[in-house]
């Protein structure tokens, strides 16, 4: 078992009879949402909210139980991993471009468990470039006050073309440097017009589980 598998499988464990979980996006989550299909085979009796239509169709694959996220008013677990981890437990996510739905749906969560493997451990976020989800229209404007916030950015690309998230915006990768303060540069960024959402979740953490090259697991909280 590698080490996400392993951090994802320790997450599952906290899932019980009649929660409604939250599923993340991610190779990480992708362990953690095979796991809960297995459980739903052999009984256990959840529903989920998926952040991604990649992660609503593995959960449709595994058997998962969908409900519409409109229809819930709170989540009981989400499990979703993570880009970085800072020693506050403050994350940067979005590596894989859900970062607005999974922020929507670790906001509205009872407990936001992140499961990563040992090297999204790191002293301060920043090495990963910072994703920040903007709306298409006069992007350029958007750019120009990001740079002002001291971005080196690059808009996303896939497929030689804009990379276009489940939401409709784009995806500016932006480096800042270290980010020592992270809840300062997340109201910046979030108070910045054509800004839909950044990649930074800050006070959101309840548990991390991190999975260890040895096979061993750490839980920081
Ligand atoms: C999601 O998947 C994202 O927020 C994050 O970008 C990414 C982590 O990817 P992986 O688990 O594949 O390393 O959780």
């Amino acid at each position: 078992m590698n080490t996400k598998q392993i951090a994802a499988e320790k997450a599952v464990e906290l899932i019980q009879d009649g929660m409604i979980v939250g599923l993340g996006t991610g190779s990480t989550a992708y362990f953690a949402i095979q796991k809960i299909g297995q459980r739903v085979q052999e009984g256990l009796n959840i529903q989920a909210v998926a952040s991604s239509k990649a992660s609503e169709e593995l959960a449709r694959q595994f058997g998962i139980p969908l409900l519409p996220f409109a229809d819930v008013e709170v989540i009981d677990i989400t499990i979703d991993g993570a880009d970085e981890v800072d020693p506050n437990l403050s994350l940067i996510k979005g590596g894989g471009g859900a970062l607005l739905r999974e922020k929507i749906l670790a906001g509205n969560s009872k407990r936001f468990i992140v499961i990563v493997d040992e090297t999204k451990i790191v002293p301060a976020l920043g090495t990963f470039p910072l994703p920040v989800e903007i709306v298409p229209f006069a992007y350029e404007l958007t750019v120009r006050k990001l740079q002002a916030l001291g971005a080196q950015l690059k808009i996303r690309e896939a497929n030689g073309t804009h990379y276009i998230t489940d939401n409709g915006n784009l995806i500016a990768d932006c480096h800042f440097g270290d980010i020592t303060d992270p809840e300062t540069l997340h109201q910046q960024l979030n108070t910045t017009p054509g800004v839909v959402d950044n990649g930074l979740f800050v006070h959101m953490t309840s548990q991390v589980i991190v999975g260890h090259a040895d096979g061993t697991l750490e839980i920081l909280s």
